[in-house]
């Protein structure tokens, strides 16, 4: 595989529904998408960086200064036996996991559409179906909360998550174990308490929560060992495992019992691979999270999501929540078992709608060979 021209985009598109977390409210998505060509085929990812450097240090400029700087000059000519050599040969950059993913996750769809098979095969996987869950955000009213719940639980969702901080916690949960019985209910934090909330956290066991995603800083892994002995509910690292060597640390101080992989903020594929198996073999379950992708990363996201211990239902839903319409056709749909099918085509299987991508996109960016002399690459 060699990439010949790399194509990048920075796109708005409005939300169906707001989003809230314990950082703030969004009411639509700035992302970047990336295109890589290379023997007669194309392969596509996306940047999970948001507009503001609020979940993660990284934004869709650090993401825009980053790929067109130095990643793209590290790949285009290349020649790669394999997709897993892409994020090795961007070693040298250090973090930036977001955008390197978004133009190694593009080499593996290229990869795959140039060998005619679905992503899935080439990453792994083995499920036709992944197990599909919601997050829902802070809302307005514990009322508006419930018609959500409901909503999604009538939509076929395996599992809810609710977005906490302080002041919606306690009284959000109790509300939906009052209203919703015994479903498989989880809790997401944002970082939004301390070590010293402990006690407090404590009061959420009782209502036998999955568990409960990144309650501490996104660099504090110690801590989270911590709390950890002063709660039954598990908890589940999301914004601190940025690398497989955090994982293996995290897991043996025993900071979590469960991991959330998202390929954005582990730099691809590969590393999201070796996460994954690092958990397997150390009996820690995964699931696959969201940030929101349009139906480029949501396609990504589903063929890694087949792989094997990927065993709890992940942040992986319709389509119709977040953009309609989407970028892709036809949709992501959810069935009415909470369940979401792999693309079956060649590639992440599904097909861009380049109108309204071209509609969407704020400033454009097309790489070839010849936009760096040789001095840019050292
Ligand atoms: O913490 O998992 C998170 C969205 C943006 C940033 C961080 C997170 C999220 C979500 C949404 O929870 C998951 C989704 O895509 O539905
Ligand atoms: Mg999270």
């Amino acid at each position: 595989m060699r990439i010949d021209r790399i194509d990048v985009r920075l796109l708005r598109l409005p939300l169906v529904h707001f989003f809230e977390t314990s950082f703030g409210r969004s009411y639509d998505r700035t992302f970047i998408l990336v295109k890589v060509e290379g023997g007669g085929q194309e392969g596509w990812g996306e940047a999970v960086a948001e507009a503001n450097p609020y979940y993660s240090s990284e934004t869709v400029e650090t993401v825009w200064h980053i790929l067109t700087g130095f990643l793209a000059p590290r790949v285009i000519g290349v020649d790669f036996a394999h997709p897993r050599e892409v994020f090795p040969a961007l070693a040298a950059v250090r973090g930036h996991n977001m955008a390197k993913a978004a133009l190694e996750m593009a080499a593996w769809d290229l990869h795959a559409r140039l060998e005619g098979v679905p992503l899935q095969s080439v990453l792994g996987g083995t499920r036709p179906r992944i197990a599909s869950g919601v997050s829902i955000g802070i809302q307005d009213s514990l009322d508006q909360l419930a018609a959500k719940v409901e909503t999604e639980l009538a939509a076929g969702y395996q599992r809810i998550k609710i977005k906490i901080k302080p002041g919606w916690d306690l009284n959000a949960v109790e509300m939906v174990r009052a209203r919703f019985g015994a479903i498989p209910l989880m809790v997401d934090a944002n970082a939004a308490y301390s070590v010293g909330d402990g006690p407090h956290l404590a009061r959420l066991d009782p209502f036998d929560l999955m568990m409960i995603e990144q309650p501490l800083e996104y660099d504090d892994v110690m801590d989270h060992a911590v709390l950890q002995q002063q709660l039954r509910t598990p908890i589940c690292l999301d914004e601190s495992i940025h690398t497989v060597r955090i994982a293996r640390d995290a897991i043996d101080a025993g900071a979590c019992r469960i991991i959330n992989i998202k390929p954005g903020r582990v730099g691809g594929h590969l590393e999201s691979i070796r996460l994954h198996d690092l958990c397997a073999s150390r009996g820690i379950p995964v699931w696959h999270g969201g940030m929101l992708e349009s139906g480029i990363g949501r396609a990504h996201n589903i063929h890694l999501a087949s792989l094997p211990n990927f065993t709890l239902p992940g942040d992986i839903a319709a389509s119709r929540r977040y953009y309609a319409p989407d970028l892709i056709e036809p949709p992501i749909e959810v069935a009415p078992d909470g369940t979401v099918a792999v693309p079956e085509g060649p590639g992440i299987g599904v097909r861009l709608v380049q109108e309204r991508v071209d509609q969407a996109t704020l400033r454009r960016i097309s790489l070839d060979a010849a936009s760096f002399p040789a001095v840019a690459k050292e």
